[in-house]
């Protein structure tokens, strides 16, 4: 699918702050595919469509966890944690990419998962670092995202889990087992 169908397509299922927030995960995710060598097309297309099911409603987001037998304990946490796998599901069989590189970039860009490709890290630290996001932390993470990228996406999990652990949020496993992934075996 060429750009300008998936940014016309992802433009009607996103509020216009959220839409901005695409544009610059697309732009930033082209950038570290260039540094990092992964596919420029695949991070293009992951990156438009990663939070394609963020407004979608709790309850079917829940339907979709609950029928696609995604793991059971998704659903005792934040919502927040559920557009990933959702969207990946969604965008399947609505718009019928089918690149499980793709797919899988989509699920585990909030959470990250041990082992994960280089195009998951892209876009996981594209979402992080774009051009629109302000939090402690972010520039040091561009900086390092310059020439590390296992540095980068590590630091923002370490920052994401403080992050979370300060307003005494529940940290889902996979956030958690990728962080201790970077430590024990290098990512
Ligand atoms: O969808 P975005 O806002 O662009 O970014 P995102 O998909 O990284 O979602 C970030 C939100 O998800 C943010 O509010 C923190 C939350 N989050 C990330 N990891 C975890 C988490 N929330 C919980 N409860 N547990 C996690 O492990
Ligand atoms: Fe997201
Ligand atoms: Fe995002």
């Amino acid at each position: 699918m060429e750009r300008n169908e998936a940014i016309a397509i992802i433009k009607e299922h996103l509020p216009e702050k959220r839409f901005i927030h695409t544009l610059g995960v697309m732009e930033t995710a082209i950038q570290l595919a260039k540094t990092y060598h992964c596919d420029e097309k695949q991070a293009e297309l992951a990156a438009i469509f990663h939070d394609y099911a963020k407004y979608r409603p709790a309850e079917e987001m829940k339907q979709i966890i609950i029928k696609e037998g995604m793991p059971k304990e998704l659903l005792a946490f934040n919502t927040e944690i559920w557009h990933g796998p959702v969207g990946a599901v969604l965008i399947k069989n609505e718009i019928g990419i089918d690149d499980e590189d793709i797919l899988n970039a989509i699920r585990y860009h909030t959470t990250g998962r041990p082992g994960m490709t280089t195009l998951e890290k892209v876009i996981f630290l594209a979402d992080y670092i774009e051009p629109g996001r302000s939090f402690p932390g972010v520039e040091e993470v561009r900086e390092l995202a310059k020439t590390d990228l296992d540095g980068a996406v590590f630091r923002s999990l370490q920052n994401t889990i403080i992050f979370l652990a300060k307003k005494g949020f529940a940290i889902y496993k996979d956030t958690l087992d990728t962080y201790n992934s970077f430590l024990l075996k290098g990512g």
